[in-house]
């Protein structure tokens, strides 16, 4: 097992800046588009292992999950088809070296997008795509009921995530004594507190619940009620590359967009046809000229909507009902039925 032991202060932010040094501003060029259409497929962040509902293997040896998802929707933004997409498997440290290096286009990796991030590491953010919650669970034996509960613990978390660094800061504040256990694969914290190496572990949200249900025994472990952030995840990308956000932003605006009118994979060509609301008109490419703007074809909103389907349509066969997950939406639903996603204006 591949332990990094790490005493109290989460150096992950600093660590990452070192690696990449003058690489950033190498690296902040503004043709990833151009690259991509050259190359013919776009590079996407993967996971080293399994990131339950977000980036997994499945059995065929294929990969699946949201994130995964949306990267399939800019591959069909940009090249006409979700399969011009190659995943890189990497782990959440890896992440911001492997966009500055030019190894993937964009990061699509639960990426909170954070101050230091924004301004340390050559990055820009689109517009957030999913929010949750960071919390921490502990093995029930502890008898742990708050994150007060936790002094002395050793607590597991991910390496190079602000996960890491959120609950650090958390238990700091508390003025808590605990020892930070750090893992680069999410199989190996996993194994480690479910085997009771750690009394708690730092987890994001959505995925705790997932994580938990690995456990041979789910009951031996519970979350806590402390909420460390609400982490809202965006899609990064390099530094100057600002057509390449412009495109990420209208990509997940049609996706919700799409979701708000009932367009689906399934009935898009009907709406097409009819064309009868200008938004949905213009979004789809029967009346042109969002496709010019972004550099793009005039058919992506419709291709995207074609190939990959909705927001609704995403998350239900890779987190809801359709996955094994059955995760709610939540807060994660359109601001009309409570949530907090609206789709940017297509005018
Ligand atoms: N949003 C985080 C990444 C998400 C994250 O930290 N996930 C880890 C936290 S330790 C997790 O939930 N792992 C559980 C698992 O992989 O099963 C970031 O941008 O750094």
């Amino acid at each position: 097992m591949n332990w990094v032991r790490i005493s109290c202060a989460v150096a992950s932010l600093a660590f990452a800046a070192t690696i990449m040094g003058t690489g950033a501003a190498e690296a902040a060029m503004g043709d990833t588009l151009k690259t991509i259409k050259e190359r013919g497929h776009l590079l996407c962040p993967g996971h080293n292992g399994t990131y339950l509902g977000f980036a997994e293997v499945d059995n065929a040896g294929n990969w699946k999950g949201f994130d995964i998802e949306l990267c399939r929707a800019m591959a069909t933004a940009i090249l006409g088809s979700p399969d011009k997409l190659k995943v890189v498997p990497i782990s959440f440290a890896q992440r911001f070296p492997a966009i500055q290096s030019g190894d993937i286009d964009l990061i699509i990796k639960v990426t909170g997008w954070t101050l230091g991030r924004d301004t340390e590491l050559g990055l820009q953010f689109s517009q957030p795509y999913f929010l949750g919650a960071t919390q921490l669970a502990v093995n029930v034996a502890t008898g742990a009921k708050t994150g007060k509960d936790l002094n002395g613990a050793s607590l597991c978390s991910q390496a190079g995530t602000s996960t890491e660094r959120l609950a650090a800061d958390y238990l700091t504040n508390l003025k808590i004594k605990y020892e930070m256990v750090s893992f680069e694969k999410s199989e190996d914290m996993r194994a480690a507190f479910f085997s009771g190496r750690c009394d708690a572990v730092a987890l994001w949200g959505p995925n705790l619940a997932i994580s938990i249900s690995q456990a041979t025994d789910p009951n031996k472990f519970m979350a806590l009620p402390d909420v460390l952030a609400v982490e809202p995840q965006s899609i990064a990308m390099r530094q100057g590359d600002d057509q390449f956000v412009d495109i990420a932003n209208w990509m997940l605006t049609v996706l919700i967009t799409a979701e708000e009118y009932g367009i689906t994979s399934t009935n898009v060509d009907e709406h097409k046809a009819k064309a009868g609301n200008p938004t949905v008109a213009r979004m789809l490419g029967a009346t042109p000229g969002i496709g010019k703007r972004l550099g793009l074809s005039e058919s992506w909103g419709y291709d995207v909507i074609k190939h990959v389907g909705n927001y609704k349509q995403i998350f239900d066969r890779t987190l809801g009902d359709g996955s094994p997950y059955k995760m709610k939406r939540g807060v994660n639903s359109l601001i009309r039925d409570g949530g907090v996603l609206y789709p940017l204006v297509i005018d």
